[in-house]
């Protein structure tokens, strides 16, 4: 009987840490959480989003001791605290299916991923880039669009050429005639889908016409698990215009 209640006490622990939804947390933006979320949200995985929303709110979790360095973005998943954006990406993407097992294709994929992440700076700096005054748009699509360091010119004609050489959609060679999503899919997704959200859908489709294989690859990844409800239904319905994003995290963080 006490050997029984003992296993519970230990078992009912580990199981609810490894069943709980994942909780994400950040501010009610995109910043530097979004790629996480889009991997779990392609994944299929529901997630609960945490707010901070207050000076107290960093501050008490800091104290709380989950994060090792003091930032976020935070997710705790299977009983872990994981910051750190690259190594969390990693994690999740592994978990979910969505990272090669050879090196070389392991490689490939971090690669992509890591220069997303690259291609992304600009958007990220987006909602501050004009405080106090709201964001000037002028400025990142500058930035994306004409610098020859930017998105369109750097990065999109090599993502074109990779993807041109696979049979499908996706980065990744399968085993058949299809082949699969990976992390890297869903890194230069978000980076399209960044630039979607500050611009619109029509704008997004002008810009990225000559690079068809990149558009294939973003509404492919679209229909993967349930990041088109996480853009279209939920992210709307939580996520504060750029302005106020921006103010909010000075707020939290001044
Ligand atoms: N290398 C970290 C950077 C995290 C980071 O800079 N987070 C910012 C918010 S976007 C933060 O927490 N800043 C507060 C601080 O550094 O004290 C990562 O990839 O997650």
């Amino acid at each position: 009987m006490l050997q029984t209640k003992l296993l519970l006490y230990i078992i009912v622990p580990i199981v609810s840490a490894m069943t709980a939804a994942p909780k994400v947390t950040y501010w009610r933006g995109r910043g530097r959480v979004e790629p996480l979320r889009c991997i779990l949200a392609a994944a299929g995985v529901e997630f609960e989003n945490v707010f901070l929303t207050r000076k107290e709110d960093l501050q008490e979790l800091r104290a709380s001791g989950k994060l090792e360095y003091d930032q976020v973005p935070l997710v705790e998943i299977d009983g872990l605290n994981l910051v750190q954006g690259l190594p969390t990406a990693y994690y999740l993407a592994q978990k979910s299916g969505l990272l090669p097992s050879s090196p070389v294709e392991l490689y490939l994929v971090g690669q992509i991923y890591v220069a997303a992440q690259d291609a992304r700076a600009p958007f990220l700096q987006y909602p501050f880039n004009n405080l106090p005054d709201p964001p000037s748009l002028e400025k990142v699509l500058a930035a994306a669009e004409q610098s020859p360091k930017g998105l369109v010119q750097r990065y999109c004609p090599k993502w074109e050429t990779q993807l041109a050489k696979t049979n499908g959609p996706f980065f990744l060679e399968g085993e058949t005639t299809t082949n699969r999503p990976s992390l890297a899919d869903i890194g230069v997704f978000e980076v399209l889908d960044f630039y979607r959200h500050i611009t619109s859908e029509d704008r997004l489709r002008v810009t990225f016409a000559s690079f068809p294989k990149l558009l294939q690859m973003h509404d492919a990844v679209l229909e993967l698990g349930r990041i088109k409800h996480w853009r279209d239904v939920e992210r709307p319905k939580v996520f504060l215009d750029w302005h106020d994003y921006a103010k909010s995290v000075c707020a939290t963080l001044s």
